[in-house]
């Protein structure tokens, strides 16, 4: 049988790291099928494209993974699949949450013809087999022989050939200039962000996070073993095809178990594993002297830190007391001082937020190390707490937010400021960290480290920008590098005068970024 497996793009940003849940599909895949693999981010296509490929390639079953913000056009993409008479399967986050939504149940259009809910580790090779057979059915739930919910274990874990992978497609620099850069020395071929998980489950249960509720609040790793290995491999690829690697460490909360991931951390240094690495770790966990110097020793370059908001009651309000913005500079301090620097999250909207939210977390952003802030917006997705609460009380203003994405758009009015009042301060946080005055003040706050951590800082805040402001196309980086201009040629004058970079940048944290461009 010929399989797709497809994630849709969500029309606005560009990701361009691979998602994992194709590439570890495509591993259990029973022998003898064949499986595609599209990711929309990287190969972008529409309702007529995906039919048309379905057709002239013959393929007999098509998978989609989406979260809840690409759903809508998830749900496009299905129904162009079925009308060409090919069945589809459903899986990933949302339509765990809401498989009658996709299904029909709920009295709309059916999307799908099969969902698999949650961990389908080990329902897919089922899936396919009765895909195979023609008795395809309308869930599949990863139960075992009693019925109860059963996780799939990470041990053993499918080795995912990212050796042999055609990875054509996630190339993240441009093709103009890849001929070029493959003559810079350290060999720029190529550029690839690989996501990796080294385990699955997070306990802590914040209020709007699905991840409690869909992988578990018990927490299962992949053997050190296994993921040292996968590192290899990847370090292999890249060498051999004359390019650069970086790894998005994929758990929810890296270093949940303290002690299991300092002993990752070493094993990969005696392995001598590293590559560019990125992971998200509650700031919590940070405090560990031990942690930071091994995270920087394997190659730790950015962590994506869920600060959420500097207001103690916001964080009670969520489930995240455990987040004490007492504690974020010293945080901070520590990582940068190994030369990694922090991605850290904002949400505004909360509901003790009040109008000057962002003046204020701005002020204290100000005090920290340069990073790359970001900022959202309180948002309910299906199934969470928070959206449980707020339909109780009737607070939700578009309740199936979902069907009709809008970026940076509330879906229910916050109780101390208005819907309006929310979007602007967001606007405020975005404009302020990414005007090009903040950026030559980022760089320039580098001034005491080598030019590559300068061009590091500039390259990645650019990228992040694109996260808000529309960044797609070239048109729109040509703008952003025009109105950049200052800081980019005295980074160029800088390198020129002093003859090669004295440290390689690292330019992982522009692709995490999904980028717009
Ligand atoms: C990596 C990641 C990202 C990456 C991008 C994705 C990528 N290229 O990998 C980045 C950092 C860019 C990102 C961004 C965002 N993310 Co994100 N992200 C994740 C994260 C941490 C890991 C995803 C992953 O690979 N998991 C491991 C794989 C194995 O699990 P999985 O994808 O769920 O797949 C399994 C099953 O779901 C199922 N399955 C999945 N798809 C399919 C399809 C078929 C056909 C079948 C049969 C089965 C199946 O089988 C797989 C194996 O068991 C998850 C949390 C998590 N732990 O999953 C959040 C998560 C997916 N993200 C989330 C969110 C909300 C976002 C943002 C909207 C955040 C924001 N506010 O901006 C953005 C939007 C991104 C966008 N492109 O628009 C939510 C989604 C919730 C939801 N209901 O949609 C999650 C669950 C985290 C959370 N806090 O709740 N994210
Ligand atoms: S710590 Fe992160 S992954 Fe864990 S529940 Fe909270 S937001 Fe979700």
């Amino acid at each position: 049988m010929k399989i797709l497996l497809y994630n849709p793009d969500n029309g606005v940003t560009r990701n361009f790291m691979p998602h994992l849940w194709m590439f570890l599909l495509r591993a259990l895949t029973p022998p003898g099928h064949e499986v595609v693999l599209i990711d929309g981010n990287a190969q972008p296509m529409n309702e007529e494209g995906i039919a048309r490929y379905v057709r002239e390639e013959g393929i007999e079953l098509v998978g989609i993974g989406a979260m809840t913000r690409m759903i809508a056009k998830a749900y496009r993409m299905a129904d162009a699949v079925r009308a060409t008479g090919v069945k589809v399967v459903m899986g990933g986050p949302h339509v765990t949450e809401l498989a009658d939504e996709a299904l029909g149940r709920d009295g709309g259009a059916r999307h799908a013809d099969a969902v698999a809910l949650g961990e389908a580790d080990e329902t897919w090779p089922r899936i396919v087999e009765d895909a195979v057979r023609g008795t395809l059915k309308d869930v599949y739930a990863p139960v075992d022989d009693f019925g109860q919910e059963r996780k799939p274990s990470l041990q053993p874990y499918p080795e995912i050939p990212w050796d042999r992978i055609d990875l054509g497609q996630f190339n993240v620099l441009p093709r103009v200039l890849q001929p070029l850069l493959k003559r810079v020395g350290g060999g720029w071929g190529t550029f690839r962000i690989i996501p990796v998980e080294s385990g699955r489950g997070c306990p802590y249960g914040c209020e709007f996070c699905t991840v409690t509720g869909f992988f578990g609040d018990s927490i299962r790793f992949r053997s050190n073993e296994s993921v040292v290995n996968e590192l290899l491999r990847l370090k292999a690829r890249a060498r051999e095809e004359g390019g650069q690697i970086a790894v998005f460490f994929i758990d929810d909360n890296f270093a949940i178990n303290v002690k299991r991931t300092k002993s990752l951390l070493r094993d990969i240094i005696a392995a001598n594993a590293q590559v560019h690495w990125v992971a998200q770790i509650s700031a919590n966990l940070l405090r560990d002297e031990e942690l930071v110097d091994l995270i920087a020793a394997s190659g730790g370059k950015w962590i994506f830190i869920g600060m959420e908001s500097i207001d103690p009651a916001n964080l009670a309000d969520v489930k995240k007391g455990f987040n004490k913005p007492g504690e974020y500079a010293v945080v901070l301090d520590r990582l940068a001082q190994r030369n990694v620097f922090a991605i850290t999250s904002f949400i505004f909207g909360m509901d003790n937020d009040t109008p000057g939210v962002a003046e204020r977390t701005l002020r204290e952003i100000r005090t920290w190390p340069p990073g790359l802030p970001i900022f959202g917006l309180m948002t309910p997705l299906p199934a969470t707490p928070l959206y449980k609460r707020l339909e109780a009380a009737g607070r939700l203003t578009r309740p199936k937010h979902w069907q009709e994405f809008i970026p940076f758009a509330m879906a229910h009015t916050p109780l101390k400021m208005s819907i309006e009042e929310a979007h602007a301060e967001v606007r405020i946080g975005w404009a302020s960290s990414y005007s090009p005055e903040a950026i030559a003040k980022a760089v320039e706050s580098m001034k005491h480290k080598p030019l590559g951590y300068r061009i590091n800082i500039l390259i990645s805040r650019l990228c992040f920008r694109g996260i808000y402001f529309p960044q797609m196309g070239r048109f729109a980086w040509l703008k952003a590098m025009v109105e950049n201009r200052r800081t980019i040629f005295e980074l160029i004058r800088e390198g020129f005068a002093g003859g090669l970079l004295s440290a390689r940048p690292s330019i992982t944290a522009p692709v995490i970024a999904e980028r717009r461009n």
